[in-house]
């Protein structure tokens, strides 16, 4: 493994800033709990709840694919219902179904089940497990990202209930009681600001914000319903004036028609699905002169035979050209049927193959 001076950057933090890097940094979504035999086996006898409620667990899951898959960044082991769970929401998270909540919210009554994080007694196994992992990795040139779920993801559960592929409530609420949707979410907003805070002081060096399902909004509603509280999300993850940034990562999945509105709401790091070529979203959002870019293999991929994955992986390398500023994942998270091997050869290639020789920034007017 390389080992950095803790002073140093990591690869991946260099790459968040648009740095040039040796190597392309690779990570991938859902890397830990969706593939690797290592977390099968301790979820035979932890729920995923209890694993995160164990700080020791908690780290081991989280460093299990940085052991095997040699990937340049670590993600928090948890779920982005996690800090709902902590204040007291009764939510589920059923095998094969995902999130299921006892008391769906539908009323402003409802919204007081939603009371304010409080980082001191809230957040304590997760920041536990925060600083072990980064006392793991110190010296190793592997960083170690927090996440929190985007106030619409969210609210998607809370208010359907369930995994949802419509949001026809979520959305109905949205656009015939707009002041009881701008409260819910506001509250939300307010929630993952405080648990995304927690976990940088607690020594996550970037923070994932993803917005899963916001590709079901149409751009006028993201615009109008979303993107403010998008905005006041990241604008209260910015650092002071002098201070460094910890990286925002915005993420979410089917978002073609709203990369510009979203890159508009906030994000260092925007990532990008499958869906959109990764040079000419780049190239829409400012090039890596403005915003560097995560991203964007179909997960699909990682199912076919290795001719196949590597020529997809060389697809996204190549519209990539290895301009600072690009970092490697998939366009969502890790399939269950994903072979280990796929996973661990993927990772090896991508630092193998990279970089080639930079070209020029990919720019307005390209
Ligand atoms: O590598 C990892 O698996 C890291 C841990 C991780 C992360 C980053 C889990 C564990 N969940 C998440 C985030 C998460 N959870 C997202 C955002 C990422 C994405 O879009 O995939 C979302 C939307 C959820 C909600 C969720 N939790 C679902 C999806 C349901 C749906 O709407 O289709 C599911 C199935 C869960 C449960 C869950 N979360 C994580 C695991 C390992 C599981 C499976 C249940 C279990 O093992 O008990």
């Amino acid at each position: 493994m390389i080992v950095a001076p803790t002073s140093e950057l990591t690869t991946f933090e260099r790459a968040c800033r648009r740095q040039p890097t040796e190597h392309t940094p690779i990570w991938l979504m859902r890397q830990a709990g969706r593939a690797l035999p290592e977390f099968r086996e301790v979820r035979k006898h932890h729920s995923l709840l209890e694993i995160i409620a164990q700080p020791e667990l908690c780290a081991e899951v989280t460093l299990q694919p940085v052991r095997r898959l040699g990937v340049d960044a670590a993600i928090i082991v948890s779920d982005i219902i996690a800090p709902l769970v902590n204040i007291g929401m009764e939510i589920d998270l059923k095998e094969g179904v995902g999130p299921v909540v006892a008391h769906p919210l539908r009323t402003h009554d409802d919204l007081k089940a939603l009371r304010p994080l409080e980082p001191e007694t809230d957040m304590r196994a997760m920041q536990e497990t925060l600083r072990m992992v980064r006392r793991e990795l110190a010296g190793k040139d592997v960083a170690l990202i927090g996440f929190v779920g985007a106030p619409f993801t969210l609210a998607g559960y809370l208010v359907e209930g369930r995994p949802s592929r419509d949001f026809i409530t979520t959305k109905r609420m949205m656009l015939e009681t707009p002041d009881l949707w701008d409260a819910l979410m506001a509250r939300l907003t307010e929630i993952a600001l405080t648990y995304a805070q927690g976990q940088i002081a607690a020594g996550a060096q970037a923070i994932q914000v993803f917005d899963s399902w916001v590709g079901a909004l149409s751009p006028r509603d993201y615009a109008r319903h979303v993107q403010p509280h998008m905005g006041r999300l990241f604008d209260g993850l910015s650092a002071p004036d002098g201070k460094p940034q910890t990286p925002r990562i915005h993420f979410g999945v089917g978002t073609a028609t709203l990369l510009e509105l979203m890159a508009e709401a906030g994000g260092d790091v925007i990532g990008l699905d499958w869906r959109v070529p990764l040079d000419e979203g780049w190239a829409r959002l400012g090039g890596s002169e403005r915003v560097a870019i995560q991203g964007n293999l179909d997960p699909v991929a990682l199912t076919a035979n290795w001719e196949a994955l590597r020529e997809e992986a060389d697809d996204v390398l190549r519209r990539a050209a290895s301009r600072p500023g690009h970092i490697f994942n998939l366009g969502h998270g890790v399939l269950p049927t994903t072979p280990v091997e796929n996973l661990e050869r993927l990772v090896a290639y991508v630092h193998e193959a990279t970089p080639t020789p930079a070209p020029p920034p990919l720019g307005e007017g390209l």
